[in-house]
């Protein structure tokens, strides 16, 4: 049964692919497996019928027969587990795989998020200038580390795996902001990552909601 995803009708990005359907969409490229996308404006992801899918009434979330998910790692990892692809078959080697999902999310995004949350909703603090440096500094420290492991690899843990795409996903929120060519191999590993073909087949689609919606 082909799977419905949600995503933004109105994406605030204007279709640059950073918001989280776009590594459930990725995932689900790499691992040839057809979906649907319902697309919900701002309004209707807090009425009840969405609530029900997402307590907290945003996207992506995930409807599969009788299964309905969200969180977006949740999500990529119950297709990955799913489907061979993006996760290896050693267990050990899966396990670490996994441990990578977790480090995006756990680790890399949160600094990330609170940055970015500080640049839109707290620009007229009187605070502000003055807790931008902290807050960069917070994701410098990660970038050092992840760069640190990486070293001269493709890939974090041997081949691309479910870890890789989401970790991906996660450093392109960085795009723009200069962060990143502090770290040339973060920054090259964000590209091979989006020269994949399956990651082109999910941004050209979520980029063609944009469009539409510019008529
Ligand atoms: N932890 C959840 C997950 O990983 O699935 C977080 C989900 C989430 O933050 N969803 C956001 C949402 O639905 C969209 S992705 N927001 C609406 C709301 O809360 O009312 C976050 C996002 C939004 C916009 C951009 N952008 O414009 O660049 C980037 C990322």
């Amino acid at each position: 049964m082909t799977p419905t995803i949600t995503a933004f009708a109105n994406s605030p990005d204007r279709g640059q692919g950073q918001a989280r359907d776009m590594r459930v969409r990725w995932a689900l490229e790499e691992l040839g497996q057809p979906y649907d996308v319902r697309l919900v404006s701002f309004d209707e992801m807090k009425q009840p019928a969405h609530l029900a899918l997402h307590p907290s009434g945003q996207i992506p979330t995930y409807e599969q027969g009788d299964l309905a998910l969200f969180e977006s790692g949740a999500i990529v990892l119950h297709v990955a587990q799913s489907h061979p692809g993006l996760l290896p078959e050693d267990a050990t080697a899966r396990a670490r795989a996994v441990m990578w999902i977790f480090a995006a999310l756990n680790t890399v995004e949160p600094p990330i998020v609170e940055w970015e949350q500080a640049r839109y909703h707290e620009r007229d603090r009187p605070w502000h200038q003055a807790r931008l440096p902290l807050l960069e500094k917070r994701i410098r420290d990660r970038l050092e580390q992840l760069s640190a492991r990486l070293g001269d690899a493709d890939w974090l843990d041997g081949a691309f795996s479910a870890g890789d795409l989401t970790m991906a996903t996660v450093l392109r929120r960085l795009e723009g902001s200069g962060i990143l060519d502090g770290y040339p191999s973060l920054g090259a590993y964000v590209a091979r990552g989006e020269a994949r073909p399956a990651y082109r087949r999910a941004f050209a689609a979520q980029l063609a909601v944009f469009e539409a919606s510019q008529g």
